[in-house]
């Protein structure tokens, strides 16, 4: 499965746990539609899931965030300074997504300076890096979850979360879709009358529809390549936020097929 690493940079002020660290630090999420990123309204990352902090690139200039799994397939994919080797920010070889939620981030391409980290509470800690990047409009489990946010105060209080961070943010039309319009998640979440990121099989049916229709057959609206397929627009927005150092390419390698049944 091969990813767009998108690159969401940390802004001051830093949440606490990551205040001592001196170099660039970023989330780092993995996506399969880099022609969506015009769309990003925040990230999201599991409250419970432990995270690493690592140093990246040549010079180790620049600290990534992702699950440790996901650090060790990077540190073979020429994004550490040695191949196969993963070095910790000292103290931070674990920390909890909690820690890290709230924070201002600079997302590539994304119509909003700063968006910030959410608690999205379905992300899975074996898929990508477990950093999520959130496009409400073409996503319907990025939808359900700010919807969630947005409508339950305790919800926020609960992870710290600030109105500020969550109540300005709308989906933003970015693709076309004959039949769903411009704001495809929202659509197919309201057919589906699904009312929260929990409603497993629902979103699963939604995300269906969207992709496909999305995908194939959606009209990009914005950015660079306004009036270009989705599907061919993918590739060429891939490559231009590689060229400026905004993403990278990243390949998840199969899964083991582990029996537990013995
Ligand atoms: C931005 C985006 C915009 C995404 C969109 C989807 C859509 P798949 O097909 O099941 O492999 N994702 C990535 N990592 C995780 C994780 N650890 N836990 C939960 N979700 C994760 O799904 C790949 C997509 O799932 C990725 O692409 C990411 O969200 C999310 F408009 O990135 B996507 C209709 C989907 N639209």
């Amino acid at each position: 499965q091969e990813y767009t690493l998108i690159k969401l940079k940390v802004l001051d002020p830093k949440p606490a746990a990551l205040a001592a660290i001196k170099e660039d630090v970023f989330l780092v999420a993995a996506t399969l539609r880099p022609e969506t990123m015009y769309g990003q309204t925040n990230c999201y990352l599991h409250p419970d899931i432990a995270y690493s902090a690592f140093y990246a690139g040549p010079e180790e200039d620049k600290v990534y965030i992702a699950t440790a799994r996901a650090a060790r397939n990077m540190s073979y994919q020429g994004m550490t300074k040695e191949n196969g080797v993963v070095r910790f920010v000292p103290g931070l070889e674990k920390i909890t997504g909690d820690k890290i939620l709230g924070a201002a981030l600079s997302a590539p391409l994304a119509k909003h300076e700063r968006v910030y980290a959410l608690p999205m509470l379905t992300i899975k800690d074996d898929k990508g890096t477990g950093v999520v990047t959130s496009v409400p409009s073409d996503s319907p489990d990025d939808f359900a979850a700010l919807g969630d946010l947005k409508k339950k105060k305790p919800l926020r209080e609960k992870y710290g979360i600030t109105d500020e961070m969550v109540l300005p943010f709308e989906p933003v039309p970015i693709i076309e879709i004959e039949g769903l319009g411009s704001l495809a998640a929202p659509e197919m979440c309201a057919r589906l009358k699904i009312e929260s990121q929990n409603e497993k099989d629902k979103l699963e049916e939604a995300k269906k529809e969207v992709y496909l229709k999305g995908f194939y057959d959606g009209v990009m609206l914005v950015g660079d390549f306004v009036g270009q397929k989705a599907g061919d627009a993918k590739k060429c927005v891939q490559v231009k936020l590689i060229a400026e150092g905004l993403a990278d390419k990243y390949v998840e390698p199969e899964k083991k097929i582990i029996s537990r049944s013995g």
